[in-house]
């Protein structure tokens, strides 16, 4: 995979898409600090103070069109799961792709495309080595792989392990789509049986009972009429 580098950037997530079409498929772009990192629908994700601790990271994807692109997030979060498990850390999938250990956020995951482009950037933001007062700042619980190892993580490490695993199946999934993943997937969620309520955009909510994923990676609720809706997108509250 080829790598491309930046002491400081705005986005790396901005950056690949405004660069696409120079970028070869599974180029990573990477960066030591991000001056505006962003999350869903303009948050922010916030950066450590030093430079180079955290990883901020976009991959330029071009698979054949007919991947469901969704899915990527989802296979990434598989990949990066298991990097958290070389850590001696188990860490739950929060559908559809963010990364919680006990409840608290250690990474967030955002694909993004425009018309323009033939393909989609997925940007990473991993908490690596963050200090507790860095965490408290942020308005939801996250914490960081130092604290839960205590001990300072190597960042190039971290991110050569998940290149290891990204392309060692990575045609496997592109040929086989979610049923590639799916068992993997399944057994890092931990809230299927319960009720939850979901944002599927800004001002609508539904709740329900989380059946299952299905084979598409999409989250199957019970409704208190019994009846199942696919929810395809949302955030889980
Ligand atoms: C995400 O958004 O979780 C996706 C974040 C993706 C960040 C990467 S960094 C490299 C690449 N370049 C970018 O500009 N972005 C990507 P979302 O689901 O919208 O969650 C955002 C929310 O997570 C915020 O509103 C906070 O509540 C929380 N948050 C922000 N920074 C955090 C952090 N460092 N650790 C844990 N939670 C955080």
């Amino acid at each position: 995979m080829k790598k491309v580098f930046f002491e400081e950037i705005t986005s790396t997530n901005d950056y690949a898409k405004d660069n696409f079409s120079q970028f070869e498929d599974k180029t990573i772009i990477y960066a030591n600090n991000q001056t505006q990192g962003h999350g869903r629908l303009g948050r922010t994700w916030s950066s450590s103070k030093q430079n180079g601790l955290n990883l901020y990271a976009s991959f330029i994807l071009k698979p054949p069109t007919n991947c469901e692109y969704r899915n990527f997030t989802q296979y990434i979060s598989v990949i990066l799961c298991e990097v958290f498990d070389e850590y001696g850390i188990k860490p739950n999938i929060k559908w559809p792709n963010d990364i919680l250990v006990n409840g608290l956020k250690i990474c967030g995951i955002l694909a993004e495309r425009t018309s323009l482009m033939n393909g989609f950037v997925v940007g990473i933001g991993v908490n690596l080595n963050m200090t507790q007062e860095e965490l408290n700042k942020i308005d939801k619980p996250a914490t960081s792989l130092n604290l839960l190892t205590s001990s300072n993580i190597d960042r190039d490490i971290f991110l050569e392990k998940f290149c290891t695993k990204f392309k060692k199946n990575y045609d496997k999934f592109v040929n086989q789509g979610f049923r590639f993943i799916e068992e993997d997937y399944i057994k890092r969620i931990d809230f299927l049986g319960k009720e939850i309520e979901i944002s599927l955009n800004k001002t609508e909510k539904i709740k329900g009972i989380a059946k299952n994923i299905n084979s598409d990676g999409e989250l199957v609720l019970e409704l208190s009429d019994k009846k199942e809706k696919v929810i395809i997108s949302g955030e889980i509250n």
